[in-house]
């Protein structure tokens, strides 16, 4: 395979790598760390491949400073990391841990001294599971509580964070989390779903509304919308088709753009989406102007009507999110079952912009792809595939951004291997590989590749000094 070549981006196109606390961080239950969703449902037998936890993950905690050199020789502009809400609120919501906003103050202080800006999530999955006890996202005191967290968060840090993202891929936390189960907390919910979904866009709002108050910079949400397809066009697949994009996509995507909910199927939804959780002033709360969204893209999916009880509308609304995964594409497959189609990134960011005018510009807050990546004797790792990939989709980017798209920046998901939620350790998504048991990181041939690519990026778009 021979070398890709690099994307046409525009002057002034910002790079990045993306992670998350619970996937990297490790030291679970030091310095006052309080228990999130995330450490229950790993720890229950069954829920994760080899029941793989995040008691150690990547111990970036504790080597911090190494991940932070890595960025610095990569060279990107910007850094995605995620804020753990139980380092900072052990019970979610009272006491603060002081020890917890240290760590967060030293990482930042890391990279600004490395010349790199901070781009901070604060939900990236891990609910306090004192706040879960309470009923988790189904209640609007747990949206109250992340208004509170996000006020302390940007008060603490606000003078340095570049950039901040409320929530990560909602979809997961509301469909994953309480409908299949297949995310913590593991519940199977319809009511319980539709109502997260509501809640975590109540606390989306009511964040960005403490960020602004404190004086944040760029304040966004990162959003996972899909591009979605049907596996045939029979009519029960074109339905679930329909149902998909309203879940995956236009439940997030109408009240956060165009002020108002999505138009749901009485039918299908049992009137459930209507549901008591709705309250006035909530969709002006919900749709206050951002100053980017989040764009995070990995593949298409195809939609195939799954069996259903018809008998139970409720449990059909739980699980009735309508992926299949053919791979009616014709492409290869990563390690995660994903077919590779960059042209499908380059229609969604297109169909993205034409749906909803004045969206605020689009930052890609993750992209990247799981592949078999072996460390050979010579102590490297030859991923072309990963390359390839990634060439494939920086260029569906340009293709966007020339169709008069407004992307502004790409975060790489991810710096290191790590805990890939469900799966455990087995997908491998880092541009830096990472031995679990010495916890030793090798740079990957595609963190060479991309440092060339910023390198000449900057290159050729910049004035030469005179
Ligand atoms: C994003 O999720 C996440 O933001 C990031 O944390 C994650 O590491 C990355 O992408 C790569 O997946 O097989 O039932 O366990 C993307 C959505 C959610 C897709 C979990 C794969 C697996 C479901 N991902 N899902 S299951």
């Amino acid at each position: 395979m021979s070398t890709p070549t690099y994307p046409d981006l525009p002057a002034g196109f910002q790079f990045g790598a993306a992670t998350a606390a619970y996937q990297i961080e490790g030291a679970h239950d030091e310095d006052g760390r309080g228990p999130s969703i995330w450490d229950t449902y790993s720890h229950t037998p069954g829920r994760t491949l080899d029941g793989a936890t995040g008691d150690t993950a990547c111990d970036h905690y504790h080597r911090y400073p190494e991940d932070v050199a890595l960025l610095r020789e990569l060279g990107v502009d910007n850094y995605r990391f995620s804020i753990a809400w139980p380092r900072l609120l052990p019970q979610g919501t009272g006491p603060v841990n002081p020890k917890g906003l240290d760590f967060y103050d030293r990482l930042i202080d890391e990279l600004l001294a490395a010349g790199i800006a901070p781009a901070a999530t604060l939900y990236h999955w891990d609910l306090p599971q004192a706040l879960e006890d309470r009923g988790g996202w189904r209640v609007r005191e747990t949206a109250e509580a992340f208004a509170e967290y996000a006020a302390l968060a940007a008060e603490r840090y606000g003078d340095r964070v570049e950039r901040w993202m409320t929530l990560n891929e909602p979809f997961c936390s509301a469909f994953l989390g309480y409908g299949l189960g297949r995310h913590a907390p593991g519940a199977q919910e319809g009511r319980g779903a539709l109502a997260a979904a509501h809640h975590l866009l109540v606390g989306h709002g009511l964040a960005v509304r403490e960020l602004r108050a404190a004086g944040a910079r760029q304040i966004g949400i990162a959003l996972n919308p899909d591009r979605l397809h049907a596996a045939s066009d029979r009519p029960e697949d074109l339905a679930a088709l329909r149902r998909a994009e309203v879940l995956h996509n236009e439940v997030w995507t109408e009240p956060l753009f165009a002020g108002r909910y999505p138009a749901y199927e009485a039918e299908t939804w049992a009137g459930l989406a209507d549901g008591p959780w709705r309250r006035p002033g909530d969709l002006e709360l919900i749709g206050a102007p951002l100053d980017f969204v989040g764009v995070n893209f990995y593949r298409p999916i195809t939609v195939e009507a799954a069996p259903h009880d018809e008998a139970d509308p409720e449990l059909r609304t739980a699980v009735d999110i309508g992926v299949a995964e053919p791979n009616p594409y014709g492409t290869r497959l990563t390690t995660m079952g994903w077919p590779v189609v960059p042209t499908a990134f380059t229609e969604l960011l297109r169909d993205l912009d034409a749906r909803y005018p004045g969206l605020p510009p689009i930052w890609i807050t993750e992209n990247g792809s799981a592949e078999s990546d072996s460390l050979t004797p010579d102590g490297r790792v030859h991923d072309a595939e990963r390359v390839d990939y990634l060439a494939g989709h920086l260029a569906a980017v340009a293709d966007a951004i020339a169709a008069g798209v407004d992307v502004r920046g790409y975060f790489l998901w991810s710096l290191l291997d790590n805990f890939e939620w469900a799966r455990g350790y087995e997908q491998r998504f880092g541009l830096v590989h990472v031995d679990y048991d010495t916890l030793t990181r090798t740079p990957k041939d595609s963190y060479h590749w991309y440092r060339g690519l910023i390198t000449a990026h900057r290159a050729r778009t910049e004035e030469p000094a005179r």
